[in-house]
């Protein structure tokens, strides 16, 4: 009996010397209290009002899945063992408390963002605790106090270069819940794939879903418009919002595959990258498109891309019809067209009611800063940066470096990108953007967040997937959420260590920067030596293919050259 008593003792109290409150990202306040709360399979969970009730039924499910238990959920407040309460103070969006005291939880907030983080820091420190031999969990007494540094803490996924299904971005979801992401930006068009289903242009997803990065001829694949529903539904009920990008006018060669109609033509290397801004009927198929996405997005955002154009544009210098009409509107460049056609598409979206996304291109087309929120993604042009905030556009933080994750985190990697030798290590991850942002910069309330891109010309399996994100998506998390003067990288690594646990148990394939040798990074394709970029975006052997059997431009348009927009302008002075 005393041997028993004691390997408690020694339980519990190992227990709470080991209890570091392991939150990820780290909370504003925590403060450690006198004695632990315990609770076993009888312990129940309460709402003070009903609109919590899904959020209790998700933390249910999820402390079901950690540790087996079965907590009942019941409305009887007065008994419930960890208490969720909805509180009349307004608070701003996403801050909440969470009291753990020797008899009881509560998870309060003044709005149900507030109470999700909650119990999402709750179901961290749950996860981490072992279950007692007597079957409790034991959690240390504190108190927590928490709100967002950041609105906007995005992680995009790129599944036009190669695609991964609704199962993998359902476990997204999930991860990102778990580090309190609130935005998921969905890459679903590009030179490689289309992959939303247009009901009134199937062939869009039917022949413009068809091939990937790696393999030109592989068999359509897509998410239907029932896909998309679903998988917004699931992200709402983890508070993330979906934002589709339709990317346009360049990155269109998939959608040109399946609608040569509405192409911009073609140039060495850029086969029917862009979409064709003289021919009318291009505004209205893309306004179909955008209308029929609209739709399927309650956030009413959409992303409409707008990057590169530079690489495709060549070609409407070469068209006549295109000429012409620059001709008559009086366009001095191809630029003004390009930012003439992305006004109209950005009209297009506003006249629907939602917001116009865009990367920082648009910068120089004059859209409306009130519906518009742009992407600084070119951190060697920090100038777009500047001139969007003078603009007084919304802007995410979004740089290659460090928040692109196809890049190589570690020196040892060889595959994916790197800028001048530069990789993306978590450390940097974690630091962003703090280290590097200008203050009067940083401070500026126009920046609404931060968000990291993963492109996958170089990912095309799970595992890699995994081990891309694995754990930089945790560094993304702090650097999103907690404010600047708490965050401290060497406590953070602490933490993180200490969390691989529940990577291990989830059969996370992550890169451990703590122990390189851990996990050898996975390599899907053999590193490629100096590919240049005209190829790495724009070669497609279907589109090669299509344009070979004449669906492409003639030889006769192509002949036209720059010089004859000069010469019509000419010929009307
Ligand atoms: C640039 S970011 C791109 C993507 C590529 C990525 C590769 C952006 C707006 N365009 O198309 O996938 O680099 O790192």
């Amino acid at each position: 009996m005393k041997f028993k008593l004691l390997t408690a003792f020694l339980l519990i109290s190992g227990f709470v010397m080991a209890q570091s409150f392991n939150i990820i990202p780290q909370p504003k306040l925590v403060n450690g209290k006198e004695g632990q709360f315990s609770f076993n399979n009888h312990a129940t969970i309460g709402v003070n009002d009903t609109s919590l009730t899904e959020l209790a039924l998700y933390f249910q499910k999820e402390i079901g899945k950690a540790k087996g238990l079965s907590l009942a959920v019941t409305d009887n407040k007065s008994k419930a063992a960890i208490d969720l309460v909805l509180t009349n103070t307004a608070q701003s969006t996403g801050s909440y408390n969470l009291i753990i005291s020797p008899e009881h939880i509560t998870v309060s907030s003044s709005n149900k963002e507030g109470v999700f983080y909650g119990l999402i820091s709750l179901l961290q420190l749950i996860k981490l605790d072992s279950i007692g031999d007597n079957g409790n969990i034991y959690l240390q007494a504190c108190e927590v106090t928490d709100s967002p540094r950041y609105q906007w803490r995005g992680l995009m996924l790129d599944e036009s270069r190669h695609f991964f299904g609704k199962e993998k971005v359902k476990q997204l979801l999930d991860w990102m819940a778990y580090y309190k992401l609130n935005k998921f930006h969905w890459h679903l068009t590009d030179v490689q794939g289309w992959r939303i289903e247009i009901k009134k242009y199937p062939k869009l997803a039917t022949i413009g879903g068809m091939g990937n990065y790696s393999d030109t001829s592989a068999k359509a694949k897509y998410y239907t418009q029932d896909d998309i529903r679903e998988i917004v539904a699931y992200a709402a009920n983890r508070f993330i919002t979906v934002i589709p990008e339709i990317d346009m006018p360049g990155h269109a060669t998939a959608a040109n595959r399946a609608y040569p109609e509405f192409t911009g033509g073609s140039v060495a290397n850029y086969q029917n990258f862009t979409f064709n801004p003289a021919n009318e009927n291009t505004y209205q198929y893309l306004a179909d498109i955008i209308k029929e996405t609209n739709a399927l997005f309650p956030a009413h955002m959409i992303h409409l891309g707008g990057d590169e154009v530079a690489f495709g544009i060549k070609a409407w210098s070469l068209d006549t019809a295109i000429a012409h009409v620059m001709v008559k509107r009086n366009f001095e460049g191809v630029n003004e067209l390009e930012r003439y056609f992305f006004k109209r598409m950005a009209d297009t979206v506003s006249s629907l009611g939602s917001k116009v996304l865009a990367w920082d291109e648009a910068t120089g087309t004059d859209l409306p800063a009130d519906k518009t929120i742009i992407f600084w993604w070119r951190q060697n042009l920090p100038g777009q940066l500047h001139l969007a905030l003078q603009k007084k556009y919304q802007v995410v933080l979004c740089p290659r470096l460090p928040l692109y994750f196809d890049f190589v985190q570690d020196t040892g990697h060889v595959s994916g990108p790197k800028w001048n030798g530069v990789f993306n290590g978590i450390s940097s991850v974690y630091n962003f953007p703090d280290t590097q942002t200008p203050p009067e910069e940083l401070n500026n309330k126009l920046i609404i967040g931060l968000q990291a891109n993963v492109w996958t010309e170089s990912i095309e399996s799970e595992k890699r997937l995994d081990f891309m994100l694995f754990p930089r998506i945790a560094g993304l998390a702090e650097a999103g959420w907690t404010a600047p003067e708490l965050k401290n990288e060497q406590a953070f690594n602490e933490r993180l260590k200490a969390s691989f646990k529940n990577y291990d148990n989830a059969g996370i394939y992550y890169y451990n920067p703590f122990d390189p040798s851990f996990h050898p990074e996975v390599v899907d394709f053999a590193p490629r030596i100096k590919i240049p970029k005209v190829q790495r975006y724009a070669s497609n052997r279907i589109s090669k293919r299509s344009h070979a059997k004449g669906r492409g431009r003639s030889k006769k348009q192509q002949k036209v050259s720059y010089a004859s927009v000069e010469r019509i302008h000419k010929k009307r002075k």
